[in-house]
């Protein structure tokens, strides 16, 4: 009877916290996701020519995030971690495309529980198995990037149905955030198809031009590589308009004092030796918080955060304890004292996106320590990027000795085993320190520390490889290539039957 009553006192307990907090108190909470966006194209984190005046309101009315860290470069895995608040290897959708399973917690539905209102609008990419844990979703057509399989993959053609601003994904963000009840507290994950490729001339009035660009030391700087990355720039303009609708909507709602907006890219910029790769122009994210009268305007947070963090931001500020299941620490100190530190390191991996790779990365707040586990496969970027002008101009410029030995990394094979990087002297990591006699400790240090996550976090190299399903010169499809692609569990069997 003690116990039965014990029980009842803590239900009354949790009722009259949950009652405490009270729907009013409980922030709203929108996400905003860009796709395939670079930390550092915008202009609050120095970009000079870009047009992204959003963020920049942003950045002005909220607080900008310095060093905020995706778990991958790869754009469905980076999202099954991020909604998971778990490293992607602990997802099992890992590799691009892999589904996220049933039996993965999020903390979509554990906000829904909590009597948050869940909507997801604009890029889906997680598989059908987890689509329940929101109220309602639009969906929009990603066949405009999506290679098929079979025959029609190999023709090279898309099949896309989307036309002018439906292109950006982001053209039902406001649909969601005047569907919500006016009643409830309400999450919403709003997510771009921009600045995705492919790219289309004339998205602008004023679009892009080849002065506007700016090229890291690591491309070669041809006109169609500016034209290329001016046609980049043209989206994520256009993304930053969306990005305005929504400041501007909640503000017309009269919510903005209860409602955080979050923005975050999922990978970094579709072009060589940035999106899928460990370096920071792969996996560091732009990140930008808005939230009136909580968060101090032009605010500036230096503090390492990690994309598990944010979930675990949000549970807390939904009053919703976290599951020990999830790996995220809570960003939420930081919004209100930037330079509280809730991290000494952020992790990252690689796994198959287009072609077969496994690597593994910590990023303290001055290096990177990388851990090449196939560097017998050299770094060929994302198919896509394979294909486009950046690439095949490298590829030419290679076969004619004309290619910088700076700009070289996707060709060179063996690639190191280990990496080591000091991103203050370095920031484009080109200085491989990891034979350098000074730097051993270091190198020692970051090495055993990621040694320690990964036995921690049981992370082991996969029995078999995975095949390519693109050619690593032309970026043209496989055989390997069946659409829908198998879940990890389906290959798992596929491979025990063979
Ligand atoms: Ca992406």
């Amino acid at each position: 009877m003690q116990f039965l009553n014990l029980i009842f006192a803590l239900s009354v307990c949790t009722v009259t916290f949950s009652l405490h907090l009270g729907a009013n108190e409980r922030p709203n909470i929108i996400l905003i996701i860009a796709d395939d966006l670079a930390w550092d194209d915008s202009v609050p984190y120095g970009h000079p020519t870009i047009r992204t005046p959003n963020l920049t309101r942003m950045a002005a009315t909220g607080m900008r995030f310095d060093r905020a860290f995706l778990t991958i470069s790869s754009c469905s895995a980076s999202r099954s971690s991020l909604i998971t608040c778990k490293y992607p290897h602990r997802t099992d959708a890992e590799q691009l495309h892999w589904p996220l399973p049933e039996n993965q917690v999020t903390f979509v539905e554990l906000l829904k529980d909590a009597g948050y209102w869940t909507a997801a609008a604009g890029k889906w990419h997680l598989g059908n198995q987890v689509k329940n844990r929101f109220d309602r979703i639009w969906e929009v057509d990603t066949s405009g990037f999506q290679l098929p399989s079979g025959r029609a993959g190999e023709s090279g053609e898309f099949k896309e149905t989307a036309i002018g601003d439906a292109k950006s994904g982001c053209a039902d963000w406001l649909t969601a955030l005047n569907a919500r009840p006016k009643d409830q507290p309400f999450f919403l994950w709003l997510a771009a198809l921009d600045p995705h490729r492919p790219y289309d001339e004339g998205i602008l009035e004023k679009p892009h031009g080849a002065n506007d660009v700016r090229l890291p030391p690591y491309v070669p700087d041809t006109p169609e590589v500016r034209k290329d990355m001016a046609l980049y720039y043209d989206e994520a303009t256009r993304l930053d308009r969306f990005v305005g609708d929504v400041m501007e909507g909640v503000r017309d709602q009269g919510i903005a004092q209860n409602t955080l907006i979050l923005f975050i890219s999922d990978n970094g910029r579709p072009f060589p030796r940035d999106k899928t790769t460990l370096y920071d122009s792969g996996i560091r994210t732009p990140m930008f918080a808005v939230w009136k009268d909580t968060i101090a305007p032009q605010s500036v947070c230096k503090e390492l955060v990690s994309s598990i963090d944010l979930g675990a931001g949000f549970l807390e500020l939904a009053g919703v304890k976290q599951p020990s299941s999830m790996d995220g620490k809570s960003f939420a100190p930081l919004l209100k004292n930037p330079g509280k530190s809730i991290r000494n390191y952020c992790f990252a991996e690689k796994h198959w996106h287009d072609y077969e790779d496994h690597s593994r990365a910590v990023r303290s707040h001055r290096y990177k320590y990388i851990l090449n586990d196939y560097n017998d496969l050299p770094m060929t970027p994302p198919a896509d990027a394979v294909r486009g002008p950046v690439f095949q101009a490298m590829l030419k410029l290679h076969q004619a000795g004309k290619l910088k030995a700076q700009q070289q990394q996707c060709l060179t094979l063996p690639r190191p085993r280990e990496e080591l990087y000091e991103l203050v002297s370095d920031p484009h990591e080109l200085n491989n320190l990891a034979h350098h006699d000074a730097y051993q400790t270091v190198l020692k240090k970051h090495r055993d520390i990621l040694q320690s996550w990964r036995l921690a976090t049981n992370d082991t190299i996969p029995a078999m490889r995975t095949p390519d399903e693109f050619d690593r010169q032309t970026g043209g499809v496989t055989p390997a290539r069946i659409r829908p692609r198998p879940s990890k569990a389906q290959m798992k069997k596929t491979v025990l039957k063979e």
